[in-house]
């Protein structure tokens, strides 16, 4: 019998944790209800959230230099899927997963659902990976995949997709997610032109095998692993694609895959307007493709977003169904804690980004009061809303304090017990 954190135990760390937040709700709830803000209504809406969890993302990350293994990693996809439920368990606001093959590659994928369903878990987008060979495989990515110069590659890479799709039908899912790191790394190397005409061809393949109900996510990266040019690189490559590729194609936003200082929420409020928002993967970012922690360096850029999708929600902006997905490393943390974490911090943003005062932003842009329509996002922004994050995870039955209730189970030394170190894993991105 493989380890889980009782409800009972949770239920003991919350009952002496409950005062204290009920004293906490009351005195926010009555704040919000000074500005006419029902915290009851915030709290319904609030429990509602829902971002799905990488399978990749509970094991230990690493860098091209390292990887430092934590105790108990998982070991495969049963173990991966052990570990997000006991994020589910306890956070209440990551009911999916989003898995990547051939890493959670399965003999039986029925049963693999089934298993999901048992832990109170359904799938999200699967992801394809045409980045790195696998064992056997008869032509290398090295030089590329789906604009690979060599036609047998590519159809090769296409043959993957398609078999993520075939996969993905029988896990639930109703999206493929492709992101390639076709690229290149000396000027001259790379037809620009050619590439990009060889990864259209190959997409409209992908493409043509979806589903009637099913759609595709482009995923942009400016660079990384290719250093000099990559074939889908920012959010504008990303949209003519889609838009050729048609209905059924929508750009993913990886918040980490951009040019330095750009201003990411421009681009998911022009991928709405152009009903082409397919989604995010969150994480944040210093300098690039970081994935760090959602929120751990600007949380006022990830409010942002969020204001752009909640103005996007309550305009009920034509064709805007974004999927929200983590795609975060982790390197020095427990990833179960950080994942924890980066959901309560998404929960937050969307939580503050309902706080704007909607009417009261757009008579300060109509009257071009520039301070006064800033001042009303830092009013949301700036308030501590912890109270009905706490309060949505109890009423769903998760915990008040996660982290803490995870921290006092000892659910990782038992990991550590079940779970013995593997000579190499599937285990997180290296
Ligand atoms: C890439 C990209 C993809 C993810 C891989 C592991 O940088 O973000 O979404 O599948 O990393
Ligand atoms: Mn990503
Ligand atoms: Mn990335």
């Amino acid at each position: 019998m493989s380890f889980s954190i009782a409800p009972e135990f949770v239920e003991k760390r919350n009952a002496a944790e409950r005062s204290a937040l009920d004293d906490d709700y009351a005195a926010l709830g009555r704040r919000l209800a000074r500005r006419g803000v029902d915290i009851e209504a915030m709290t319904t809406t609030v429990a509602a959230f829902a971002v799905a969890i990488p399978t990749w993302g509970v094991g230990t990350g690493g860098t091209r230099f390292a990887r430092f293994p934590g105790p108990g990693e998982p070991r495969g996809i049963l173990d991966k899927l052990d570990d997000c439920a006991t994020i589910q368990q306890l956070v209440r606001a990551t009911p999916t997963v989003s898995p990547h093959f051939p890493w959670d590659k399965s003999t039986d994928f029925g049963a693999l659902r089934q298993a999901a369903a048992a832990r109170g878990l359904a799938f999200d987008a699967v992801n394809s990976n045409t980045f790195q060979d696998q064992a056997g495989q008869k032509h290398s990515y090295k030089f590329g995949s789906l604009s690979h110069v060599d036609r047998a590659t590519r159809e090769q890479a296409v043959a993957h997709n398609v078999e993520c799709i075939e996969i993905g039908k029988k896990l639930g899912s109703k999206a493929l997610t492709v992101w390639i790191a076709d690229g290149s790394n000396f000027a001259g190397q790379s037809n620009l032109t050619a590439a990009l005409d060889r990864y259209l061809d190959a997409m409209r393949a992908v493409y043509a095998a979806l589903p009637d109900d099913w759609t595709v996510f482009l995923e942009h990266k400016m660079y990384e692993p290719a250093f000099y040019s990559t074939v889908i690189s920012d959010w504008g490559t990303s949209f003519a694609a889609a838009q050729e590729l048609g209905p059924k194609a929508l750009c993913l936003v990886d918040l980490g895959h951009h040019a330095p200082n750009v201003n990411i929420e421009q681009i998911v409020a022009r991928l709405i307007r152009f009903k082409k928002l397919a989604g995010f993967h969150f994480n944040d970012s210093k300098y690039g493709d970081d994935d760090l922690d959602a929120g751990s360096v600007d949380p006022f850029r990830l409010f942002l977003v969020f204001n752009e999708l909640i103005d996007a929600a309550q305009r009920k902006a034509p064709g805007f169904a974004p999927a929200y997905m983590l795609d975060q490393s982790h390197n020095v943390t427990d990833p179960v804690e950080s994942l924890m974490a980066s959901a309560i911090e998404l929960q937050r943003a969307y939580t503050q980004a309902l706080l704007v005062d909607r009417a009261a932003l757009a008579h300060a842009q109509e009257t071009n009061d520039a301070l006064g329509a800033h001042s009303e996002l830092k009013r949301a922004f700036t308030a501590d809303v912890s109270p009905i994050l706490a309060m949505a995870r109890l009423r769903s039955g998760g915990a008040i304090d996660p982290i803490a209730t995870y921290r006092a189970s000892g659910y990782r030394a038992e990991k550590g017990k079940e779970r013995p170190p593997q000579a190499a894993g599937s285990a997180g991105i290296v």
